[in-house]
C-alpha cells in the first residue's frame, strides 16, 4: 500500500547481530509508514554468516564482516521503497548499531567517505578502506586478559568513572587485544569506529562522533567529564585517544545524507541524527527515556533498563549504564537464566504454557510458602554465576509451586539487582515474549508494587532511532512521540496487600541467593 505523508517521515535503521530493520515513521500523524527488514544468513549468503557472525574454531571468537552491515542496509532500503515507502519525503534519519562491535578504518577510510558515491558501489570499495577485515561483535569472549590487566591498572575507578567494570565484549578489551595480537594492523588503524558510528559515517560522508549512549559501552568514556578517559584510553592501546571519534550527545547531527543514498530514493542533504546502540534507541522505542520507567524485556534472557537522573554504578559490578539518547544515564541489566529458564522448568515438570502462564499461579498464593529458586541452567551475568546450577529452598514442591518459586525468584532477583539505581520505579513496561504470561506481569506489578504495562512495540531499536530523528530534526518533544507510538495495550495494577509478603521474601531470596549462588 502506497502511503501518502500529510507531514514529513523520519527514518530508523536498526543494524543488529542477526539483520537490519528499515523503519519509516510519519511522525505528525503517529503512524508507522513502512518497515522492511534483512536476514544476513538468509538474504545475503555470501557472507557465510548465518547466524550473524563468522564461524571460527574457538568459540569465544566472534566476528561479523563490516560489509555485510553495510550490504544489509542497502538492501533493507530497498525493499523499503518497494514496499511503497515514499522515501523522498524522509526528512531525517538516524540508526541503531548493535553495541560494542569495533569497526577498525585505515587511512583511506577518510577518502572513501570524502568520494562517496563517485566510485560506484560502496560495498567493493570498503575492504580496501579498513585495517582490519573484520569487526568483533558483542558476542566475542575471547579478551580475558585485557580485562585482568585493565581490571589491575584501574581497580575500581574503571566501574565507577566508565559505567561497567572491564567486560569482555566491551570496546576497550577489544582494542587492546587487538593493538597486542596484531600491532602493525593497528598502526595502520586510523579511526576505531562502534558499528553506529561507522554507519553513521557512511550515510553523511564524513567522521562521525559517537554518541555518549553506545560510547559508554567501551570501558573508555568518562561518564563524569563525558569525555574519553585519557588515562584508561592510555593504558588500553597506544595512541588511542588519536583513533576515536569524539564522543558527544546523542541527538546532535551528524552532518547530512550524502549523494551516494539518493540511488535508493532519499534525498541528498537531509540531516541525520547521531546512531546510538540498540538498547540506548530501545530505551526510547518503548517510551522509556523519563526516569520513574523501569523497561523490562522478557525474552530468553530477561533484560531490565531504566532511565537514571544521575550516574549511579552497580556495587555488585553486574549492572552497567550507559548514556540515555533522551538525556541522562539509563542502566541495562542482563539476566541470562530468562525464557531459558522458564522452557526448562516448564519441560522438567512436563507441562504445557497454559498450566505455566496461568494455571500455576492460580493454586498456588504469593509468596508460595517460602519456595525460592535459584534457577542458573546456564552461566547467570546477575549475579555473577560462573557454574550453572539449579538450587532451590525446598525439597519437595508441586508443579504449581516450582513454577511461582521460579516466577516470584526472577521477580525478587530483578528488584533486588536494580535497587543500586536508586529510583522508585512509578511504572514497569515489559516487552518480548514472555510478556503473555499473565502469571509473571502480576507477579512483576505485585513484587515491584508498580504497575506493570504490556506493550507491543515491534522493532523498538529501529523505531527508537525514527523517534530519536523525529525529535532531533522534527522538532518533537519526546513525550509526545511516546505518547503516538509506545502506547501500553494492558495495564496490570499491583495489589497492595501482598506489599508485606514481598518485602519480606525479598529479605529471604536475598540471603539465599548470598549463600546458594
Ligand atoms: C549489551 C549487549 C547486547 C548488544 C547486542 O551490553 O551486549 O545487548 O547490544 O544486542
Amino acid at each position: 500500500m502506497t502511503h501518502h505523508p500529510s507531514t514529513p517521515l523520519f527514518l530508523g535503521i536498526d543494524v543488529s547481530t542477526q539483520g537490519v530493520k528499515a523503519l519509516a515513521i510519519d511522525a505528525g500523524r503517529g503512524v508507522v509508514a513502512g518497515t522492511a527488514g534483512v536476514h544476513f544468513g538468509a538474504d545475503l549468503p555470501a557472507y557465510r554468516s548465518p547466524h550473524g557472525f563468522l564461524p571460527h574454531d574457538d568459540p569465544r571468537v566472534r566476528h561479523a564482516d563490516p560489509r555485510m552491515w553495510v550490504e544489509g542496509v542497502e538492501l533493507a532500503l530497498q525493499r523499503l521503497a518497494a514496499a511503497g515507502v515514499p522515501l523522498d519525503q524522509v526528512a531525517g534519519v538516524s540508526g541503531s548499531g548493535q553495541q560494542h562491535g569495533s569497526v577498525y578504518c585505515g587511512a583511506s577510510f577518510a577518502e572513501l567517505l570524502a568520494g562517496l558515491g563517485s566510485h560506484g558501489e560502496l560495498v567493493p570499495h570498503l575492504a580496501g578502506a579498513l585495517s582490519r577485515p573484520t569487526s568483533p561483535i558483542w558476542m566475542d569472549r575471547s579478551t580475558t586478559p585485557a580485562c585482568m590487566e585493565l581490571q589491575a591498572a584501574f581497580g575500581a575507578r574503571l566501574q565507577t568513572d566508565t559505567g561497567s567494570p572491564a567486560i569482555e565484549r566491551f570496546t576497550g578489551p577489544q582494542i587492546r587485544t587487538f593493538a597486542r595480537e596484531q600491532p602493525e594492523a593497528y598502526a595502520r588503524t586510523a579511526t576505531i569506529h562502534l558499528v553506529s558510528s561507522f554507519l553513521c559515517s557512511l550515510l553523511t560522508g564524513s567522521r562521525a562522533p559517537i554518541d555518549y549512549g553506545d560510547g559508554a559501552g567501551m570501558n573508555l568514556l568518562n561518564l563524569k567529564t563525558l569525555a574519553w578517559d585519557p588515562a584508561i584510553a592510555a593504558f588500553t592501546a597506544p595512541g588511542l585517544l588519536d583513533r576515536l571519534p569524539p564522543c558527544v550527545p546523542s541527538h546532535q547531527v551528524a552532518g547530512h545524507l550524502a549523494a551516494y543514498w539518493s540511488r535508493f530514493g532519499l534525498r541528498p542533504g537531509i540531516p541525520v541524527v547521531l546512531w546510538s546502540g540498540d538498547n540506548p534507541n530501545s530505551l526510547i522505542g518503548v517510551g522509556g527515556g523519563t526516569p520513574g520507567t523501569v523497561v523490562v524485556s522478557l525474552g530468553t534472557s530477561d533484560t531490565l533498563f531504566a532511565a537514571m537522573r544521575d550516574i549511579r554504578t552497580d556495587p555488585a559490578g553486574c549492572g552497567h549504564v550507559f548514556g540515555n539518547p533522551a538525556g541522562g544515564f539509563m542502566s541495562l541489566i542482563c539476566f541470562s537464566n530468562g525464557s531459558l529458564a522458564r522452557e526448562q522448568v516448564r519441560e522438567q515438570i512436563g507441562a504445557d504454557w497454559q498450566f505455566f502462564d496461568v494455571e500455576a499461579c492460580r493454586q498456588t498464593p504469593p509468596g508460595n510458602g517460602g519456595k525460592l529458586m535459584l534457577p542458573y541452567f546456564v552461566p547467570e551475568s546477575t549475579p555473577l554465576v560462573l557454574q550453572p546450577r539449579v538450587r532451590t529452598t525446598f525439597e519437595t514442591a508441586t508443579p504449581a509451586e516450582r513454577v511461582r518459586a521460579l516466577l516470584e525468584s526472577q521477580a525478587l532477583s530483578m528488584r533486588l539487582h536494580s535497587a543500586w539505581q536508586g529510583e522508585a520505579f512509578r511504572r514497569i513496561r515489559v516487552t518480548g515474549g514472555a510478556s503473555r504470561s499473565a502469571a509473571l506481569v502480576q507477579i512483576l506489578a505485585d513484587v515491584f508494587q508498580a504497575p506493570v504495562e504490556t506493550i507491543a512495540v515491534a522493532d523498538s531499536a529501529a523505531l527508537g532511532a525514527a523517534l530519536r530523528a523525529a525529535q532531533a530534526v522534527g522538532g518533537m518533544a519526546f513525550e509526545e512521540l511516546y505518547g503516538r507510538f509506545c502506547q501500553s495495550q494492558r495495564v496490570v495494577p499491583p495489589r497492595p496487600e501482598f506489599r508485606q509478603v514481598y518485602d519480606d521474601l525479598l529479605q529471604a531470596y536475598a540471603a539465599f541467593e548470598r549463600t546458594g549462588a
